[in-house]
């Protein structure tokens, strides 16, 4: 982590997230504070404490006005503070606009090319350009309270416009963000009014590096750019975008996963234990372990996943207890509509398939509709005999990482969409596509059917490409880009 840490040299890197790494709740009439799970803020926790900067993020917590000062600022973590928060609050028509409409509704339908749950509405719009406004007042705020030169990195799609607005109230050394999720091509973000779509590129444009999880994201973005703003010169051969006097560079940086960690949770003996009885008690005398793990949200092909279960099921009943299926659905964004239709859908076919197929001593899906701590879903993804990956499209998938970071047992197989960033990086995985359900039967099959020899092949070939590539390369190759681009810039100082 220093070595990360060093790559800043002495500047304060200030970060913009969306969400918060520590969050104030009230429970129990006591104030008790949590780290919102998931990976990215258990990645750059520890970054953030090695270089003591400063995060800004959405202070989304029932308590966290009561725990900061009048400026929003605390230092965390709780235990050895070491950087600062600044929590920037936000009322029910800020979130329901920003957050729930235009990321939630238009942006992130529109970058995973599901149109049919595309939502347009000017008010989102208006709401998310004075969001991406006061969120960015902030940082430059920061920037200009920084002890030293300021590197801001922004992360995602809620924030799109922030970078040229910061870039027009503060000077700090450099501007980057990382684009989380799928960049659309230009016919899909055509869907947008002409002047959203010229507000959100320049926007992204006030970055001094914009980075995307694959090369087809950011040859997508780099065509959007070519077609939309005109004074703008996109170089696809060479990956930059002069504008406006300055070059944007634009970055290819796979995010990975905290490799180690996931290793250990699987090794723990509550974990060995956990592996036998999920195995006792699904995959017994030769039965095999499925497992799927998501957030309920129609971007990961669950009814897809679903319909190849049935078809696989009625058309081969030799597997017809021979394989259970563990589905791991965890709720969210249950605010939209569309949210809440697809996990009713997710739970009546899960009883329809369980109803027509359940024997006496088997039952084929067995679905768990709740959060879980990070100890039982290693233990599962050890469990597991095959995993399913089914997104329709997906920025990386970090579950595919886990699910092969747990299976330090060697037994599984790990079918995988072909739609998600992971399948360009993981080599052993069958892939499929989750639109031609035939095809996705098969790969199952082929799963189910491989021999130990070969899943045990695979499955280390697929470990050792996930060990040299773990989420701290990832944070090390894209500060230091940062440091390049930096070092460049002082070696030749643009052309007046
Ligand atoms: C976005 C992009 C990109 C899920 N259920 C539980 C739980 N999880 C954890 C998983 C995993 C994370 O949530 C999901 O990450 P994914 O990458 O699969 O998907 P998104 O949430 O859509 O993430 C995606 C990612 O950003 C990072 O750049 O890969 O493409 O869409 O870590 O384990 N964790 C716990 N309990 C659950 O019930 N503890």
């Amino acid at each position: 982590m220093q070595d990360i840490a060093q790559h800043l040299e002495d500047r304060t890197l200030i970060l913009l997230s969306n969400r918060e790494p520590y969050e104030h709740r009230h429970a129990d009439g006591r104030i008790e504070i949590r780290q919102p799970p998931g990976g990215l803020v258990s990645a750059l926790d520890p970054t953030m404490r090695a270089t003591h900067g400063i995060w800004v993020a959405w202070g989304s917590g029932s308590a966290d006005a009561e725990t900061c000062n009048s400026e929003g600022r605390l230092m965390v973590p709780p235990v050895d503070p070491s950087y600062s928060l600044r929590r920037v609050f936000l009322d029910e028509g800020e979130v329901d606009g920003y957050y729930l409409g235009f990321s939630n509704a238009a942006l992130w339908p529109l970058c995973h090319m599901l149109v049919q749950h595309f939502e347009y509405r000017d008010e989102y719009w208006d709401r998310y350009r004075a969001v991406n406004e006061k969120f960015a007042h902030a940082v430059a705020a920061e920037v200009k309270r920084a002890e030293s030169p300021a590197v801001v990195w922004i992360q995602d799609y809620h924030f799109g416009l922030a970078a040229e607005i910061i870039r027009s109230q503060s000077s700090p050394t450099l501007i980057h963000q990382f684009w989380h999720i799928p960049f659309p091509p230009s016919d899909i973000l055509r869907l947008l009014p002409v002047d959203v779509i010229d507000a959100l590129l320049r926007g992204m444009l006030g970055n001094d590096l914009i980075a995307f999880q694959t090369d087809r994201y950011a040859l997508n973005f780099l065509g959007c750019v070519a077609e939309f703003i005109p004074d703008a010169q996109s170089d696809a051969d060479n990956f930059v975008v002069h504008y406006g006097g300055r070059s944007i560079v634009v970055g290819v940086f796979p995010i990975s996963i905290d490799v180690e960690k996931y290793e250990h949770l699987a090794l723990e003996p509550e974990s060995v234990s956990r592996v036998e009885r999920l195995r006792d008690r699904h995959a017994r005398g030769g039965c095999q372990l499925g497992l799927s793990v998501d957030r309920v949200d129609y971007t990961k092909g669950i009814p897809e996943r679903l319909r190849a279960l049935t078809q696989l099921w009625e058309r081969h009943p030799e597997m017809l207890e021979r394989f259970t299926m563990l589905v791991v659905a965890t709720p969210s964004r249950s605010e939209l509509a569309s949210y809440r239709d697809l996990e009713k859908e997710m739970m009546s076919t899960v009883r329809e398939i369980n109803d027509r197929f359940r024997t006496e001593k088997w039952e084929p899906i067995v679905l768990v509709h709740e959060n879980v701590s990070a100890e039982v879903l290693a233990g599962a993804y050890r469990a597991a005999d095959i995993c399913l990956v089914s997104s329709l499209q997906d920025g990386m998938n970090l579950v595919a990482k886990e699910f092969l970071a747990c299976q330090v047992d060697e037994r599984g197989v790990l079918v995988l969409s072909r739609f998600t960033g992971a399948a360009e990086v993981i080599d052993d995985a069958i892939l499929i596509n989750p639109f031609n359900i035939d095809g996705f039967v098969d790969g199952i099959r082929c799963a189910l059917e491989m021999s130990q020899d070969e899943r045990r092949l695979r499955m280390q070939r697929m470990r050792m490409q996930l060990r040299s590539w773990t989420i701290f390369d990832w944070l090390a190759s894209i500060l230091s880009r940062t440091c390049d681009i930096i070092g460049a810039r002082t070696e030749a100082p643009s052309q007046p």
